[in-house]
């Protein structure tokens, strides 16, 4: 029977030293596996169900048995399986796609667990793609962009192509589809014509033939993913035409084969007064002019993937227009992989998000899931940018895999919480021992918390260092650059306060919004504290819910971020007697980097706000132990940190 091959396919011969949360390969579990066309299931969806003739999975395909199977499996790892299971499960998400920021070399933008999973240039590694594929699949996801959203024209070359068939090839029996990131110059560059201009018909029957080609390939294929006319990046806008114009010219020519564009709105120009405002004021007055094989892939906040955003505001806005999610798991901006950071929560804050729109569907998840506008969405669609790399764990640190794993398990079904995914994902890497699980799980729930405290409580964003991105630099000004590429443009601090105006007198950001979100955005008075900076611009002594004064409050807010961790080192010291011991080792050692940096991050950024308010640190909070002139002098060692 079919599903048996499949399932089979699915025994892989590495063992497990890398840490997964599946710890063998085949999915075997106690259940018939039936695969029946006529069954009442979207597209991969499954039953598990126990009938008088015993326990049954239940799927209309091969990959939706694959994924009851893989199903039913967790249940039994998670002692979830005892009682009569009647179980329907359909996915939230049609497309699940992970964006791999892959470059041809082999290094990977914003990656920190090593060089590509795709060995570009070198024979490919079968084996290592399999297990990517069946690790994805184990948690539904079922699509891979192959490549950098900053892409070279050369992707599409042939070469490159048969390969990307190649990979293609070794994932297709776990259900995992390839995309490619595309440069929107790639007529010009790689087919060598005079333009790219999206109207001229040479370039339309350019990316046509093109299509033609990679559908030859790999018939499969999913579609394109475009970065364009963002941070320096072609784009149709160079030939006076509109996103509409670029993204319908590639929607044209993939519609014969089905694939789809994801067409990014991570726009920004330099020098505009608010960079939050421009996703939004850019796509609304092209809203409806898009293909309906187009989904504009928004990402979660209308910056870019900081400790935290409100969501994007473009997702309350497109009524008549595809929208998806972007979220970020590779750990740019928090830590990469040397912090204990599980993401999870932070994307079920924004899924959950109610943006106040007019449909009895409302939240994030509920409009890009299709629900709000259904004639609208043709299909649905959810990315996530991996942290994926060649590392023996995959990730860099053992628990930035949960990530991963949360990234699949919400796309599968956005109703998940963030806790019993966390708790599975425990259970199935580590141990089921409640003694273990209850402590680590609330040091994963409260992690995300933790990160933004010791990083940018409060609402404050993109005080990074300008070269990594990972330690404090609050005062990077080199001579000459972007000024919205600097922290200042983003926390504005001064003698008379800190923050961002986007209120009706700042910005106006805030009325991007709908109501009644716009106006508690815009008051002091209901603006929730977390979101405070990215709103408003605060007086130092502005009195906070605490009773204490806006200063003190940071300044307690970055020492409860240290103490934290301090309390995840224990935590951890505490459950040596339930993992092994490389594994203990390599988390307790990526703790105390993590403990480290907090407190570069706490110390750095009261002493430089400090200068502004003119404030003490308040005496029941930690005093910074080195001078800021000192820390001002760190210069990352990144390879340590990748
Ligand atoms: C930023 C990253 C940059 C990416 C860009 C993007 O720093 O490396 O190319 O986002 O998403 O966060 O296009």
């Amino acid at each position: 029977m079919a599903i048996a091959a499949a399932v089979a396919i699915i025994g892989c011969s590495k063992s497990n030293d890398d840490g997964t949360w599946l710890l063998d390969g085949s999915p075997k579990v106690n259940a018939e596996v039936v695969v029946d066309e006529t069954l009442d299931l979207v597209n991969d969806g499954f039953m598990i169900k126990d009938t008088p003739e015993g326990r049954k999975v239940l799927a209309r395909t091969e990959i939706g048995a694959l994924y009851g199977t893989y199903a039913l499996q967790r249940l039994e790892r998670t002692g979830q399986a005892d009682g009569v299971l009647d179980i329907k499960e359909e996915p939230s998400f049609e497309r699940r796609i992970l964006n791999h920021w892959d470059n041809l070399n082999n290094t990977i933008e914003r990656g920190y667990a090593g060089w590509s999973i795709w060995h570009w240039g070198e024979p490919v590694p079968v084996e290592l793609i399999k297990e990517y594929a069946r690790l994805n699949a184990s948690i539904g996801i079922n699509g891979s962009v192959l490549n950098n959203v900053n892409a070279t024209p050369e992707m599409l070359r042939r070469d490159y192509l048969e390969r990307v068939a190649e990979i293609a090839d070794v994932m297709r029996p776990y259900g995992v589809r390839v995309y490619l990131s595309v440069n929107f110059s790639s007529p010009a560059a790689l087919g060598g014509l005079p333009t790219s201009d999206p109207l001229d018909p040479a370039v339309q029957q350019w990316w046509r033939s093109k299509a033609e080609e990679i559908y030859s390939l790999i018939p499969d294929f999913g579609g394109f993913l475009v970065k364009a006319n963002s941070e320096g990046l072609p784009g149709p806008q160079d030939f006076s035409r509109t996103h509409a114009d670029g993204a319908n010219m590639l929607a044209d020519a993939l519609e014969p084969y089905d694939g789809i564009v994801m067409w990014r709105a991570f726009v920004y120009a330099p020098n505009s007064p608010d960079r939050a405002n421009q996703a939004y004021d850019e796509f609304m007055p092209l809203d409806g002019e898009f293909r309906d094989n187009v989904l504009i892939q928004i990402k979660n906040g209308p910056v870019d993937f900081q400790p935290r955003e409100p969501f994007s505001p473009l997702f309350g806005g497109m009524t008549k227009t595809a929208m998806m999610v972007e979220f970020q798991i590779t750990q740019e901006y928090m830590g990469g992989s040397n912090h204990l950071v599980y993401l999870s929560t932070q994307l079920e804050e924004c899924l959950d998000s109610d943006t106040h729109c007019d449909n009895e569907y409302s939240t994030v998840a509920e409009i890009t899931s299709g629900k709000a506008y259904p004639e609208v969405y043709n299909t649905t669609a959810i990315a996530g940018v991996a942290n994926i790399g060649r590392d023996k764990n995959w990730c860099g640190h053992y628990f930035a895999q949960s990530s991963w794993y949360a990234f699949g398990r919400l796309a599968w079904n956005a109703e998940l919480s963030s806790e019993e995914i966390a708790r599975e994902w425990l259970q199935q890497t580590f141990s089921t021992e409640p003694e273990f699980v209850e402590p680590v799980l609330d040091m994963m729930m409260t992690s995300r918390e933790t990160a933004v405290d010791y990083m940018m409580p409060l609402g404050l964003h993109h005080i990074f260092a300008g070269e990594h991105h990972y330690g404090p630099e609050p005062w990077y000004e080199p001579e000459g650059a972007r000024l919205d590429w600097l922290p200042k443009y983003y926390h504005q601090a001064g003698p008379d306060g800190i923050g961002f105006d986007r209120t009706r007198s700042g910005s106006g950001n805030v009325d991007q919004y709908h109501e009644p979100l716009a106006s508690m955005y815009n008051s002091l008075e209901t603006c929730p504290e977390e979101l405070l900076l990215w709103f408003h611009h605060i007086p130092w002594d502005h009195r906070m819910a605490s009773g204490r004064t806006f200063w003190d409050e940071m300044c307690h807010r970055y020492d409860r971020g240290v103490k934290k961790v301090r309390e995840y080192q224990a935590v951890w010291d505490a459950a040596k007697p339930y993992v092994d011991e490389e594994r203990w080792e390599a988390v307790r050692a990526k703790l105390e980097i993590q403990e480290s940096d907090a407190r570069w991050w706490r110390d750095a950024c009261v002493q430089y706000f400090g200068e502004f308010s003119g404030m003490p640190v308040p005496a029941d909070v930690e005093q910074p132990e080195r001078p800021l002139e000192e820390l001002k002098k760190i210069k990352l060692n990144m390879k340590h940190h990748n």
